[in-house]
């Protein structure tokens, strides 16, 4: 098939702010060109992945994260929006391509879909966060089925139009490149914790588990609130932690195969936490509340350990 890919709205592909989005639309892209697809991505001026496939590169102003917005907050596009630009990209181009595919949690490109001839496919990457944002994902959910699909049962439940459970919803999990990860079972005596430094992600509560226990904790990701690291450094002033920055995968699964065990501490329900097999793969044991993906993924006392109930 010809596949279009439409990129996240909030960052440039590489940048890190996109998350597990950004290492997952590189390994779908790289998995269906393997099976002889054909593949286009878009996505916002100044992205590069790490393989060759073609990138449009589309000018414009990011979207700010939907993460921390209000329930009942209003759908915003800036002006010039990159996600509009994208969306006209893709609208003018559709003829060329058998599907596209939306990689953004972004009330557009599903407001879009019935104005397509080419259908799109929808990656629903973060779990509710807003009523505009539940109705209409429901709506295309409904008007056109088997076009959205989520990555775990958990993330799914959250929307309201799904309590009923009387949509056919897909639920897709997530994967990784395995040969990008060395499995390695010699542990050095410390821990790690991987994700975005954002409030949702609970980082505080691992560096305090670093403090009460005083083993090492190595901190590695994209700094994305800078206000909120240094809350936690003033909070935590004696915490045995390293804040290494947002590493490559080659370089973060060096260090995921020599941590004893990772701590995962999301303070919401996590669609899936990519960073959950990237640690397994490297044979390290993830230590994680037992709420949202990670819940569908550990398995206690096999894979890793839940703590408290979220
Ligand atoms: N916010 N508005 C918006 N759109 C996105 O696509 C989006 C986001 N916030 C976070 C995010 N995507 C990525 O970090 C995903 O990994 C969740």
């Amino acid at each position: 098939m010809k596949l279009l890919f439409v990129s996240t709205s909030v960052a440039a592909l590489g940048s890190g702010l996109g998350g597990g989005v950004e290492l997952s639309l590189q390994n779908i892209a790289n998995e269906m060109l393997r099976r002889g697809h054909q593949l286009q991505i878009v996505a916002p001026e100044g992205s590069k992945l790490n393989s060759a496939i073609p990138i449009i590169q589309i000018p414009g102003t990011l979207q700010t994260t939907a993460v921390d917005r209000a329930r009942t907050a209003p759908i915003v596009l800036p002006d010039d929006s990159v996600l509009a630009n994208m969306w006209d990209y893709a609208h003018q181009v559709q003829a060329n391509y058998d599907l596209i595919v939306n990689f953004a949690y972004d009330w557009l490109p599903f407001y879009l879909t019935p104005f397509f001839t080419t259908p799109i496919a929808h990656r629903v990457s973060m779990s509710s966060l807003s009523d505009a944002m539940d109705r209409m994902i429901g709506c295309i959910a409904e008007k056109f089925p088997n076009s959205v699909a989520f990555l775990t049962h958990s993330q799914a439940k959250t929307f309201s139009f799904n309590q009923g459970g009387n949509l056919p919803i897909t639920c897709l999990s997530s994967a990784i490149d395995l040969s990008l990860y060395q499995f390695s079972s010699q542990p050095q005596p410390w821990l790690a914790w991987l994700g975005r430094i954002a409030p949702e992600k609970g980082l505080e509560d691992a560096v305090a588990a670093a403090q009460i226990l005083n083993v090492p904790l190595k901190i590695v990701g994209k700094m994305q609130e800078q206000s909120y690291w240094e809350q936690i450094c003033k909070d935590y002033p004696d915490a045995p932690v390293d804040y290494l920055g947002f590493l490559s995968t080659q370089e973060l699964q060096k260090l995921l195969g020599q941590s004893r065990a990772m701590l995962m501490t999301p303070r919401w329900i996590e669609a899936f936490g990519v960073v959950v097999i990237e640690a397994l793969a490297c044979g390290t044991p993830v230590i994680s509340y037992r709420c949202g993906g990670p819940a569908e993924v550990i398995e206690d006392g096999k894979t890793g350990f839940f703590g408290r109930t979220e």
